[in-house]
């Protein structure tokens, strides 16, 4: 939506009439064409979706005038993956509509939170990087800064993944199948994108050699938007997400040759192009339908971006850092440096010095990993096949800045090789980092320990030839879902006793610090928190047909499932506490409940056989009497936000153990310990900050320093088997997992796991910081056994999470990066 001339804007009446009850009812109706009796669970959803959206709609429609009014300098954040959640309460919290809504409902056969549940959980993402973007978007809107997100509208998100005979199984994930309310598809508002043809110079009317982009491919993307509201604000924002789609035109010549099948498969082929999410994380794949999508979502954001742009500024381009600021979520949108070169060098006449001053001022660049197998590469011959306009545009960035290290380093030769864009080889590779370094006035890590490691390590030479480019925004979780959405009866218990500023104010809950010694308070603490429990062993009951004891102490440990997340530690917990019992069934121990979850990318088998171990495990353990009230274990299948949602409040105890210096920042850990979960982690990614604001004494922390880690690998110093020798219990572990006694008739079945840490050397320190991981858990469960002990530091955990809100985040971005001011 956008707005054309607002000086000559008449009065209109579009507000909402009647009430909401009226307004769902119309909707069943007339939207949905359904009766209103009896009432249907998934025709009333759908209405007070359209109701609720009705609502919306008309704060949208004011706050697209507003931004038109103000001029204000907008934020654009570019990021191939999203993982919004549900929509419904998050608009109910944010529109602050719950008593209405309640009281609309309260006559139907079912409840709010039934409705909530008939949702299709919107999975355009594949973990932390795409749920930083939502909860990013959440913050955007709530301090009103003019902001935009752009992605793509996958057909299909993260796959749905199903737990069958222990193995996970990924089935596709159609998440639009039974519509979606929430988008607006701009059917009419179609962009051309070209792919492939080639590069041709010409003189133009002053003589100066240009160059164009010919005999391309095109398809077109459609606007799809999605609403985001900010909370106790009027302001909504807008997510845009493009959809690939064929038009007749495409076609014709087909169509005229009678060639119907044949046009239809150019239709098909066409429509790929956003039909799937990439369900890999951490691993770079070269694969040219990756790039294509890469491209596709940069094309149209940056067209959408230069429209809107040159509709009030005309060509004055000078003009665009003070009115654009371009986010690139990690480099997967980089492809846009040299997008927004092309179109301002050859579309729009601008020369090479201004476009690219222009370009690293409007730009800037997130890093969210430092694994080596996950920075973005592509070969120089696909991309030169793909996009040859741009390969060539990337030729000419490198030529100029190898000139510049060349004039301004002479005595560093070394730093050519080390920093071009292109790494050379026997396949000669684009550095999709290099180029978004070199094309950003700012570059981010997401923690401050994640930020020291790319200062001085991954991109070191960077930091010397740009020394205040280099920077961190730590990351940070929207109050809104992930407490007051997610832990109603948490957020009305703190609303009790500080009031409710802290929704908008997380650094509110520190007058809780006082409340953490009150013995009263800790009761009330202790009460929701196990209201939390019992309705987690609820939603365990359902999916896994066992309800884990509420008085157990709930051990928790969800995320994508990675070698360096370390997985395998909490299965070899398990274990370790399992053989204890079968040593001694007498064994007197604080009940515990393990709970996993988490998806394996397809190809990751390691990762797979992970999952495999944990559900053999955990069957074991579940259908041993001797473990009965002591010890049980979940593998909650297809790990999601909203399962996040239903899991995160009923933890005690958040698992963040990555091996040191491989985590950029985590984003579960700030989301547990808001819900009053402690923490046992590694010093890593953002759990070092945790620790600062909640005081060490109330975390639990062990394990080797990333320091350690980086010195141990580099002298070759780390022997895994000096601890299996010295170490009895570890060694009954390590029997356990590699003989056939979690997979009776399949001996070998793990093998790769055993393989990976006592042939393969370890890569990521499990065997290293099992005996202090141990020690750490038994002080958890010493801990837990004062119940009061533990509350005070759980509400102290909680009290001390200001910090942690993505309000926090994104005003630093704003005011470091951006430099972009909230609307008035
Ligand atoms: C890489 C690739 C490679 C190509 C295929 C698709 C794909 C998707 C994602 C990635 C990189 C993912 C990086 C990521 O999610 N990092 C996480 O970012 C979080 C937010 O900053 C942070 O909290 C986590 O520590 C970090 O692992």
């Amino acid at each position: 939506m956008e707005v054309s001339d607002q000086s000559s804007r008449p009065e209109h009446d579009f507000k909402c009439q009647g009430t909401l009850l009226q307004a769902i009812h119309r909707h069943v109706v007339t939207t949905l064409g359904n009766d209103v009796f009896p009432p249907r669970k998934e025709t009333y959803y759908k209405g007070l979706a359209y109701a609720v959206r009705d609502r919306l709609m008309e704060r949208w429609v004011m706050a697209q005038r507003d931004f038109y009014d103000q001029k204000a300098k907008r934020v654009y954040y570019l990021s191939m993956e999203y993982l919004p959640g549900r929509f419904l309460m998050n608009y109910i919290t944010n529109l602050e509509l719950e008593q209405e809504v309640e009281a609309a409902i309260k006559d139907m056969p079912f409840t709010l939170q039934a409705l909530e549940e008939e949702e299709w959980d919107a999975g355009l993402g594949n973990g932390g990087l795409g749920r930083l973007a939502s909860c990013f978007m959440d913050s955007m809107a709530t301090l009103k800064i003019p902001g935009y997100g752009y992605g793509l509208r996958y057909d299909y998100g993260i796959f749905f993944q199903k737990i069958v005979n222990g193995y996970q199984v990924e089935k596709s994930d159609n998440w639009i199948r039974n519509g979606f309310p929430w988008e607006i598809k701009r059917t009419g508002f179609l962009y051309d994108v070209n792919f492939y043809g080639r590069s041709q110079a010409y003189i133009d009317s002053v003589g100066e050699t240009r160059y164009r982009w010919v005999d391309t491919q095109q398809v077109h993307a459609m606007a799809c938007d999605i609403m985001i509201p900010g909370y106790g604000t009027k302001h909504v924002n807008n997510m845009r997400l493009w959809e690939s789609v064929s038009d007749e035109a495409f076609s014709l010549t087909h169509f005229n040759d009678g060639d119907y099948t044949g046009a239809m498969q150019a239709k098909v082929r066409e429509e790929s192009i956003t039909k799937v999410l990439y369900p890999s994380d951490e691993k770079a794949e070269g694969r040219e339908l990756r790039l294509k999508q890469q491209y596709f979502m940069v094309a149209a954001t940056l067209h959408d971006i230069f429209r809107r742009f040159k509709k009030k500024h005309g060509q004055e381009f000078q003009k665009l850092p003070d009115q654009v600021a371009i986010q690139l979520n990690d480099t997967h949108p980089s492809i846009a440096v040299a997008e927004f070169m092309r179109r301002l060098l050859d579309e729009e006449m601008v020369g090479w010095d201004q476009a690219w001053e222009i370009a690293v001022k409007t730009f800037a660049y997130t890093n969210h990993t430092v694994l080596p197998e996950a920075l973005e590469t592509w070969p120089v011959e696909l991309l030169g096949r793909l996009l040859p306009r741009h390969l060539e545009i990337i030729y000419e960035i490198n030529h100029r800045f190898l000139e510049m290290l060349r004039q301004d380093f002479p005595h560093r030769p070394d730093l050519q090789n080390k920093l071009s864009i292109i790494k050379e080889g026997p396949t000669r590779l684009v550095r999709m980092a290099h180029l978004a370094i070199i094309g950003s006035h700012a570059v981010n890590g997401v923690a401050e320990l994640h930020s020291r490691i790319i200062r001085e390590s991954l991109f070191r030479d960077f930091n010397t030839i740009y020394p205040d480019r280099l920077t961190n925004v730590t990351n940070g979780i929207t109050p809104r879902r992930w407490l007051r959405q997610a832990n109603p009866e948490l957020s009305q218990l703190i609303s009790q006793a500080i009031g409710d500023a802290w929704i908008a104010d997380l650094d509110q809950l520190k007058r809780l610090i006082p409340l953490a010694d009150d013995a009263a308070f800790q009761q009330q603490w202790i009460a929701v928190k196990r209201i939390k429990k019992q309705q987690l062993s609820a939603y365990i009951q359902r999916k896994l047909k066992f309800s884990p004891n509420p008085d157990a102490l709930f051990d928790v440990q969800v995320k994508r499932i990675h070698e360096y997340k370390r997985q395998l530690l909490t299965i070899m917990h398990g274990i370790a506490l399992y053989r204890r019992l079968l040593i001694n069934p007498q064994l007197d121990m604080v009940p515990r409940t393990i709970i996993l979850a988490g998806k394996a990318a397809p190809a990751y088998h390691l990762a797979k056989n992970i999952i495999k171990l944990a559900n053999a495990v955990a069957e074991q353990i579940n259908n041993n009497p001797i473990c009965q009230g002591k010890l049980s274990m979940a593998f909650l299948p297809n790990y999601c936000i909203s399962q996040a949602e239903k899991v995160i409040p009923g933890a005690d105890l958040s698992e963040q153990i990555s091996t040191a210096g491989m985590e950029a920042s985590g984003t579960g850990n700030m989301k547990f310990a808001l819900n009053g979960a402690l923490t046992i982690g590694t010093l890593d990614g953002a759990n070092v900050e945790i620790m600062e604001e909640v005081g060490a004494e109330n975390i639990f922390i062990f394990g080797l320093t990333s320091e350690e880690v980086e010195q141990w690998r580099e002298g070759g110093l780390y022997n895994p088997r000096w601890y299996v020798e010295r170490d009895e219990e570890l060694r009954g572990v390590l029997q356990m997992i590699s003989s056939d006694t979690f997979c009776p008739g399949q001996p070998g079945l793990f093998e790769p796991i055993r393989a990976s840490l006592l042939e393969r050397g370890d890569y990521y320190m499990v065997i290293a910081d099992f005996r202090a991981y141990l020690d750490r858990q038994q002080e958890v469960a010493e801990t837990y056994r004062n119940t009061g002990e533990w509350a005070r530091r759980s509400i102290l955990n909680t009290a001390n999470m200001g910090k942690f809100s993505s309000d926090r985040a994104i005003r630093e971005y704003a005011r470091n990066i951006w430099d972009v001011e909230p609307l008035r």
